[in-house]
């Protein structure tokens, strides 16, 4: 099983986050909720209003999401939905963890940090280093951004 932090549109209540309860998909399973230990630029940006996380840390903001654990099948879904590697890349990232599911005794402790993966990019274009950033993706936020299906 590998661990992946999403913090875009795989994320619960997010336009996507169906994908990754389909069966058919393979097997994801909620872990924790967790933030960025380093902080990086979350935009909002293409005619299809899709949240990417700059391959920029340093600058930004350190950003929430969640955790998953994920099998292979899983993991091959996600790499061919994000493009990877065209559109993102799949590297490693460190987190610090929040509030788990709780009471289990594989819950991980808050305030720990772990490694998972995470869809980046690297393949943005020079305007979007100026794009407002954010601390948590809502689609449906107050930056009128709502993600276009394509
Ligand atoms: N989905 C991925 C990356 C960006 C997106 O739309 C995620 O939720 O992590």
């Amino acid at each position: 099983m590998a661990k992946v932090f999403v913090y875009g549109t795989l994320k619960k209540g997010q336009p996507n986050h169906f994908l990754m309860k389909d069966h058919a998909n393979g097997q994801a399973e909620f872990v924790a909720h967790a933030r960025t230990v380093d902080p990086y630029p979350l935009v909002i940006a293409t005619e299809y209003n899709i949240p990417f996380l700059l391959n920029v840390p340093g600058t930004g903001q350190r950003v929430h999401g969640e955790i998953y654990s994920v099998d292979q099948k899983m993991l091959e879904f996600l790499d061919e939905f994000k493009e990877c590697p065209k559109l993102y890349q799949r590297t490693l990232i460190r987190l610090e963890l929040e509030d788990g599911p709780g009471g289990g005794k594989h819950t991980p402790d808050a305030g720990s940090s772990i490694e998972a993966y995470v869809y980046t990019t690297d393949t943005y274009e020079r305007e979007w280093l100026e794009k407002t950033t954010y601390e948590s993706y809502n689609s449906n936020g107050d930056h009128g951004l709502p993600y276009v299906q394509h």
